[in-house]
């Protein structure tokens, strides 16, 4: 199983350390493409303008090798978006976590897309991150969708 994991970088780095415990518990599902995702050491500067190519253009090819896209959707980024664009228009099973008790209303047009089969967003908290994350991931992977008519 390929699992692209998705969280915010430019948008903002402040939901890290959570990306790093999503990303570490996806790992017992699969392997997972875009763990950098979830290193502390990246920040929301870094790699220069000359390099976006090359991370969007291979950024792109591992969504197309993954099999489940699981996106940390709580701080809004333009690159998360873009990526469950592409991963919906893809129709690859998509997971996308959202953290209400942020205070943030989640877009519709990630809330309005999902359709839970697909497309699927799950709300959680950071009380019992452990056990909700255990138990909506295991849902996610051990489930299968229905086969489409
Ligand atoms: C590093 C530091 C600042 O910018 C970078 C660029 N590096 C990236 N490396 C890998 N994936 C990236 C990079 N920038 C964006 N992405 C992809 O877009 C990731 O898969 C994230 O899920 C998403 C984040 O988008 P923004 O708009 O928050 O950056």
């Amino acid at each position: 199983m390929k699992i692209y994991f998705c969280g915010s970088i430019r948008g903002g780095r402040d939901d890290v350390q959570l990306y790093q415990k999503v990303v570490q518990k996806l790992q017992k599902f699969g392997t997972v493409l875009t763990e950098h995702v979830s290193s502390d050491t990246l920040t929301d500067k870094g790699e220069g303008s000359s390099e976006d190519r090359i991370i969007h253009d291979r950024d792109l090819d591992w969504l197309r090798q993954a099999d489940a896209v699981v996106a940390e959707v709580t701080q809004p980024s333009l690159g998360v978006g873009y990526e469950l664009g592409h991963a919906y228009v893809m129709r690859k099973r998509i997971l996308c976590l959202f953290r209400p008790s942020s205070g943030r209303k989640l877009s519709a047009m990630i809330q309005g897309a999902a359709d839970g089969e697909l497309m699927m967003v799950r709300d959680y908290s950071e009380e019992h991150l452990d056990h909700v994350l255990d138990q909506i991931l295991y849902q996610f992977f051990k489930t299968k969708p229905a086969e489409p008519l």
